[in-house]
C-alpha cells in the first residue's frame, strides 16, 4: 500500500477511509513527531494536508512525493509553484464549501450592518429590561452598493444571495469575466470608490496582503462595511483598527485574521466588528464532504491515475 504522510489530525473520515488502502503515517501520534517523519521520508508519496505549511524546504524531505491533497479551498499555506517545479500535484476541496461559506459571509452581512451580536448582547445581559429597547441601528441593507473582491465560484453564491436583498453588485477580480453582467473595476480603490460594503471573498498570499488598508477605508466612507470571508492576510488589520476607532468606516464581520487563532485585543473590544473564529465551512456536513474530496483525491491519483480537483498551478494532465 503507498505511504502518505498526515502531519496533523484531519477528520475522522479522512483517517477511516485513507487507511483502507494506504499505510498512513500520523507523526502526531507518535512519541517522536520529527523521528518518525525521518524514518520514513523516502516512502512518502502523498501528504493529507490540513493547515501545514509547505515550502521547498518542506518539499526537500520528501524526494519521492506525487500528490499533496489539501483540505480547504484556499491553499496559500503550499507553494504550488514549487509543487509545480517538481511534478507535485496539489489538489484542494472547490465547490463541496460554496454555499455554506455563502451564507456565512451573509450571515457577518447582516450582523454587522444591523448590529445583531451587540443586540444579543444587550439582552443577555438584562439591558432590555433594565433600560429599554437596543438603540436603533445606523446601518441597514437598504440601497447599499455591494463590492465583491473575487467573483470566483463563492463570490458569485454571494451575489446571488445579495441580490435577492435586494443589494446592487459590482466587482473586481484579476480581470473582467465574459458574461458577468455586474460592473467591473480594474482595481479594490476603484471598487472601494463605487460602493459603500465590500465583501471581500480573495484567496490569501503575496498577491493580495494588505489588498485593503487605509485609503481603501477612506474611500468607503463613514457609512462603509468591510465583510471578510477569503484571509486575513488580504487586509491591513491594524489599519482596520484604526479606521473603525476613529468612524472611517462603520462597520466590520470578520471570519477570517492576520494571524489566527490570535485576534488583537484592539478587535475584540471593539462593539461596531462582529467576530467570527473562521467559522464558514465549519458545518458538520460541509467539512465531511471536504473530507471525502481529500480522500477522492488521494485514491484517484493512486488508482485511477488521476486526481479529482488538482489546483490551477499543477494541472492535470500537466501543460
Ligand atoms: C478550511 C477555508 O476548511 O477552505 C478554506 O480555504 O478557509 C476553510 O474552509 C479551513 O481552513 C480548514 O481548517
Amino acid at each position: 500500500m503507498p505511504d502518505i504522510l498526515m502531519p496533523k489530525p484531519m477528520q475522522p473520515l479522512v483517517e477511516r477511509e485513507l487507511s483502507e488502502k494506504f499505510t498512513v503515517h500520523q507523526p502526531f501520534k507518535s512519541e517522536d513527531p520529527e523521528g518518525m517523519i525521518a524514518s520514513v521520508k523516502d516512502d512518502i508519496v502523498g501528504i493529507a494536508a490540513g493547515g501545514v505549511d509547505v515550502d521547498d524546504a518542506y518539499l526537500d524531505q520528501f524526494p519521492n512525493l506525487k500528490i499533496i491533497a489539501n483540505f480547504g479551498v484556499g491553499y496559500d499555506s503550499i507553494d504550488a509553484n514549487a509543487c509545480e517545479k517538481r511534478g507535485v500535484i496539489v489538489t484542494n476541496t472547490p465547490d463541496v464549501l460554496t454555499e455554506d461559506v455563502a451564507d456565512i459571509a451573509m450571515a457577518l452581512l447582516l450582523s454587522t450592518t444591523r448590529e445583531l451580536s451587540a443586540a444579543e448582547r444587550w439582552l443577555r445581559a438584562g439591558n432590555w429590561e433594565a433600560k429599554g429597547s437596543f438603540p436603533l441601528t445606523r446601518g441597514s441593507l437598504r440601497g447599499r452598493i455591494m463590492g465583491i473582491v473575487g467573483l470566483g465560484r463563492i463570490g458569485k453564491a454571494i451575489a446571488h444571495r445579495a441580490e435577492a436583498f435586494g443589494l446592487t453588485i459590482c466587482y473586481h477580480g484579476r480581470s473582467k469575466q465574459d458574461g458577468v453582467a455586474y460592473p467591473y473595476y480594474p482595481s479594490v480603490m476603484a471598487l472601494a470608490e463605487a460602493c459603500d460594503t465590500l465583501m471581500l471573498v480573495a484567496p490569501g498570499g503575496e498577491e493580495t496582503k494588505h489588498m485593503v488598508g487605509e485609503s481603501v477605508f477612506e474611500a468607503l466612507g463613514p457609512e462603509g462595511i468591510v465583510i471578510n470571508i477569503g484571509r486575513g492576510t488580504v487586509i491591513d488589520e491594524a489599519a482596520l483598527i484604526k479606521a473603525l476607532q476613529d468612524g472611517t468606516i462603520l462597520g466590520a464581520g470578520l471570519d477570517v485574521f492576520e494571524e489566527e487563532p490570535h485576534v488583537p485585543e484592539a478587535l475584540r473590544k471593539l462593539e461596531n466588528t462582529v467576530l467570527l473564529p473562521h467559522v464558514g465551512s465549519a458545518s458538520q456536513f460541509t467539512r465531511n464532504a471536504m473530507a471525502q474530496l481529500v480522500v477522492d483525491n488521494l485514491v484517484g491519483w493512486f488508482e485511477k491515475g488521476h486526481p479529482v480537483t488538482p489546483v490551477a498551478e499543477t494541472p492535470f494532465p500537466a501543460k
